[in-house]
């Protein structure tokens, strides 16, 4: 037996730094899983917020999308006014109602007060929480020199002052210009003489073409309420003139007159209501009847009937006429100036408006203060 020794070959490196170089390429090894675990961490937390992100845009999109169909929905109008606390009434239930896209107001008033009328209608707007543009328009009718208009700024509420103005842009213009660059037909509610209207259909008629439907507080078959003339009613008798071209200009046309507005009766169980609802909008309804009662000696409210019928189909029912309004004599009173003639759409005879023929009052109420109690 060869007793050499068995030969044990060493490594030429000691041992301890063997050791420390496995224990380096464990360090490395587990520095590189944690490495790959840091990124993936940090590639989930970027997916993450990147899905987060597009959630929340999807959820901005999905809103703007249901409010631009939510305000597609809406009717765009514009409301030409004067200074009647039933003017504002009108205007309180169109905006309550929700279902306007109000461009804008516009106003003319007779008797060169028309700016007193816009500094009344800003300090109301204000008073009620409305953001509405206010725009003046003409400040004397077409063709008459005289008018019947009285400033009866009785409201019995005692309206804020407001630093807001009136828009520099006039009424007509303002008017012309909304009309003729609406990408949706525009509906109109004319509750006062109607000579701002008249003077963009004397501009350019063809201007019809982009109005959906025209509704006017005006005119009598009977019972008006004008001294000089019993048979007038306010809003026509300023400015006939201005009726006829309103009138004739192939619109689609609906007219309430007084003898609708005057069967709108105000009990004292009426009265009482609005007293005692508590909201704004039935505050300035009873301060407006009081006002007009104290004012005028009645209650009645005639322009709110236009939305009331626009919001609720039911309240009127309609007759079609061939309508003329007389012009004769406008400075004299005790003629037929501002009488309207009502001629049945026969042969060549065709109509040019729809008149108020009945209205039903329980559905009048009954909408009214649908609207009344909301805000
Ligand atoms: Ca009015």
């Amino acid at each position: 037996m060869d007793n050499q020794p068995v030969k044990i070959e060493l490594s030429n490196k000691p041992k301890t730094e063997i050791v420390d170089m496995e224990t380096k390429e464990n360090i490395n090894d587990r520095d590189n899983i944690n490495n790959n675990s840091n990124n993936k961490r940090k590639i989930i937390i970027i997916i993450i917020i990147i899905i987060v992100i597009i959630i929340i845009a999807f959820i901005f999109i999905l809103l703007f999308a249901i409010l631009k169909v939510h305000k597609d929905k809406k009717i765009p109008i514009i409301i030409d006014v004067d200074e009647g606390g039933d003017d504002m009434i009108a205007y309180t239930i169109a905006n309550n109602s929700q279902k306007y896209d109000i461009l804008g107001i516009t106003t003319m008033s007779p008797e060169y007060y028309v700016d007193k009328v816009a500094d009344i209608w800003l300090k109301f707007l204000k008073y009620m929480d409305f953001d509405a543009k206010f725009y003046i328009g003409e400040d004397h009718p077409l063709v008459r020199q005289t008018s019947p208009a009285v400033f009866s700024h009785n409201y019995g509420i005692e309206f804020p002052n407001t630093t807001k103005t009136a828009e520099s842009k006039n009424a007509v213009d303002f008017m012309y210009d909304t009309i003729k660059n609406s990408n949706k037909k525009v509906t109109l509610f004319l509750l006062a003489p109607l000579t701002n209207f008249a003077k963009v259909i004397q501009r350019d008629k063809t201007i019809i073409k982009n109005i959906k439907e025209i509704i006017i507080m005006g005119g009598c078959k009977k019972e008006g309420n004008m001294e000089m003339n019993p048979h007038a009613e306010y809003n026509i008798y300023s400015d006939a003139e201005a009726a006829n071209i309103v009138f004739n200009c192939g619109a689609n046309i609906k007219v309430l007159g007084t003898d609708v507005t005057h069967k709108v009766e105000f009990t004292n169980e009426i009265f009482e209501k609005y007293r005692t609802m508590n909201t704004k909008s039935s505050n300035l309804t009873y301060f407006a009847m009081k006002g007009n009662y104290e004012t005028w000696g009645d209650y009645y409210l005639h322009d709110p009937v236009t939305v009331l019928y626009h919001l609720n189909n039911n309240i009127i029912k309609f007759k079609k006429y061939y309508a003329n309004v007389n012009t004769t004599n406008p400075d004299v009173n005790g003629t037929n100036y501002g009488t309207i003639d009502f001629v049945l759409p026969i042969n060549d005879i065709k109509s040019n408006i729809e008149y108020s023929e009945s209205i039903d009052l329980e559905e009048y109420w009954k909408t009214f203060d649908k609207y009344i109690k909301k805000y």
